[in-house]
């Protein structure tokens, strides 16, 4: 009797799914303050770093300085093996935040110290509590490639990727290269805070999408289905607007990957992510869900949610998640930039 409560009452509250994101070190931070910055219906967002002063600025609801005896709140200083220790000397207070949580995004840029060896520690010791438990949930990896500029950090951004596809469902990789040349090539501080967004958007797209009642909802089972123990994922966006405006949006987003996919027929899965303003018609919404199908491979899957957003009058924007894919990135540490062509 006792033992059938409990098992409802575990699945009660898996059926509700709660959300956390969690940003590790300067750009986890960034990311983060964008998204309170902007709010987020149904998510917890959490901000660790071992730099105390980046960590003051930042905005969460709630902010852990990690690895206080190891780093003495002055950050890594590009070191991710002190990222990894600051993160582990912490774990148990980070732990305190995630544990009635379904999904967990954990984020970071790789590159430096702190979000290299955090994310990778952190996904390690999430892996290893969650692996028997009986509440089913969702860790996906978040992170950014550093910049062709900062070659030196390429290596310790490929060795991190690796790990985190072993400990986490999905790995969400984002190119800032690319996502810079998509945005016009422009100056390093404005690059980074198009990255910032554009994640942001991503964390909080895919949050409010089961969390908020939407024109066509998604729920925790269906992100499950693209994303539970699906290795890297690349995203797109796309905007389009007036006549043909989510057609449009679709096909941008598809071009405008933020990974360099090495190929799309392999792909496991796609969650798509439509919204737009109050005209737009359940046909529309279909009509780009049926495009992204007939364009991705017949065993994939792929689902989509739609919501409506006053604010996007005469506009779409469009989000897929690309899951199960391989970068070229990772095989020959090369960055292609190159376009995709739809196939008609
Ligand atoms: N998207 C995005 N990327 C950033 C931002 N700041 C830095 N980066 C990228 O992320 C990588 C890591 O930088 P940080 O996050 O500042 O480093 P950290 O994890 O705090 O590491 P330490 O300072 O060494 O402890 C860099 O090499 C950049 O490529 C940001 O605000 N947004
Ligand atoms: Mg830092």
């Amino acid at each position: 009797m006792r033992a059938d409560q409990e098992k409802l009452e575990q699945l009660a509250a898996a059926s509700k799914p709660s959300v956390m994101a969690i940003g590790i070190g300067g750009a986890g931070c960034n990311i983060i303050s964008w998204v309170k910055q902007e709010g987020v219906a149904g998510g917890r967002l959490i901000s660790v770093n071992t730099d105390a002063n980046h960590l003051s600025i930042s905005e969460a609801d709630r902010r852990i300085l990690i690895g206080e005896k190891t780093c003495k709140g002055l950050g890594c200083g590009g070191y991710p093996k002190v990222g990894e220790q600051a993160m582990n000397e912490s774990i148990k207070e980070v732990f305190t935040e995630v544990e009635n949580s379904n999904i967990l995004f954990i984020v970071a840029g790789l590159g430096g110290g702190t979000g290299t060896g955090g994310i990778v520690e952190l996904a390690r010791q999430l892996h290893k509590k969650f692996e028997n438990d009986p509440v089913p949930r969702l860790v996906v990896g978040v992170a950014t490639l550093p910049f062709q500029i900062e070659t030196a950090r390429m290596g310790a951004a490929k060795a991190a990727i690796t790990q985190l596809k072993q400990y986490c469902d999905t790995v969400v990789i984002i190119d800032n290269d690319r996502l810079n040349h998509l945005a016009g090539n422009l100056p390093f501080q404005e690059a980074l805070g198009v990255a910032n967004t554009t994640i942001g958007k991503f964390v909080k797209g895919v949050t409010e999408t089961i969390t908020s009642a939407s024109l066509i909802n998604l729920d925790y089972a269906d992100l499950r289905a693209i994303m539970h123990d699906a290795g890297l994922a690349s995203i797109g966006i796309g905007q389009g607007k007036d006549e043909g405006k989510v057609e449009h949006a679709v096909e941008r987003a598809l071009n405008e990957r933020l990974l360099d996919v090495e190929d799309i027929t392999k792909a496991r899965g796609v969650l798509i992510h439509i919204s737009g303003g109050e005209d737009m018609t359940l046909e529309e919404v279909h009509r780009g869900g049926e495009l992204i199908k007939r364009y991705m491979p017949p065993k994939s899957k792929v689902i989509w949610g739609a919501k409506v957003d006053p604010n996007l009058k005469g506009r779409a924007n469009v989000m897929v998640v690309i899951t199960g894919v391989d970068s070229a990135f990772l095989k020959t540490q090369k960055k292609k930039l190159g376009r995709f062509k739809l196939p008609w």
